[in-house]
């Protein structure tokens, strides 16, 4: 272990990949500077997780998966109601692939979500029908407690990460210098209230 660094705390870098960063399928905005970012706080943590979105042709998430809907339009399925998205992170192709600014080397754990045709999965913990990732049995059984998220989107998968990390017993930190927000109909100050609401730690520098 590099000198000083906590054995309990893991940094979830969360989806940075092509299609949401900027010229992709579903890009958050902005520049991609929050990379920087996240690279540094590599260099502070030794124990690494990242998720990718991954999903496979006709996902549930995708407009064109539903006759008559438009990107950002709403559905209610099964699990409850669908915000739709242009079609983006395909399994396999390079629109799914790590941003290459991304420092992928320190990471230990990948876990990839939404990979169920039928169900979405914004958090990184589990899926739209409650089947779980295995990401919480993989941080208990290493003794982590503490757990700090950045990547993106904030508003989406993130915040859902970060919610879903205090649900499950963990003390979860978002570094919001190190995410990016798309920030649809006020979804980016929804979230933060949201996050505040239920014990999420807003870091402002990152
Ligand atoms: C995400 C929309 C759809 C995210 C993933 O990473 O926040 N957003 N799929
Ligand atoms: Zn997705």
């Amino acid at each position: 272990m590099a000198g000083g660094q906590k054995t309990d705390e893991a940094l979830i870098i969360i989806d940075v990949q092509n299609d949401f960063c900027a010229g992709g399928a579903l890009a958050a905005g902005g520049d991609n500077a929050f990379i920087d970012k996240i690279n540094r706080l590599t260099e502070t943590c030794d124990n690494i997780i990242l998720t990718q979105d991954w999903h496979p042709a006709g996902h549930v998430s995708f407009a064109a998966a539903h006759a008559g809907k438009a990107a950002y339009d709403t559905v209610e399925t099964a699990a409850g109601r669908q915000i739709l998205w242009p079609t983006h992170c395909l399994a396999g192709t390079e629109g799914a692939a790590f941003h290459p600014a991304l420092r992928q080397d320190k990471a230990a754990l990948i876990i990839r979500k939404g990979t169920c045709r039928d169900y979405d999965a914004l958090s990184a913990f589990c899926d739209t029908s409650g089947r779980p990732t295995g990401l919480a049995g993989f941080l208990r059984e290493r003794g982590f407690e503490k757990l700090s998220f950045c990547g993106l989107m904030t508003d989406f998968c993130v915040s859902c990460s970060a919610l879903d990390a205090v649900k499950a017993g963990f003390k979860a930190r978002v570094a919001l210098a190190a995410c990016q927000a798309i920030d649809i109909n006020g979804s980016y100050a929804r979230a933060l209230t949201i996050m505040r609401r239920n014990g999420v730690e807003l870091g402002l520098l990152a």
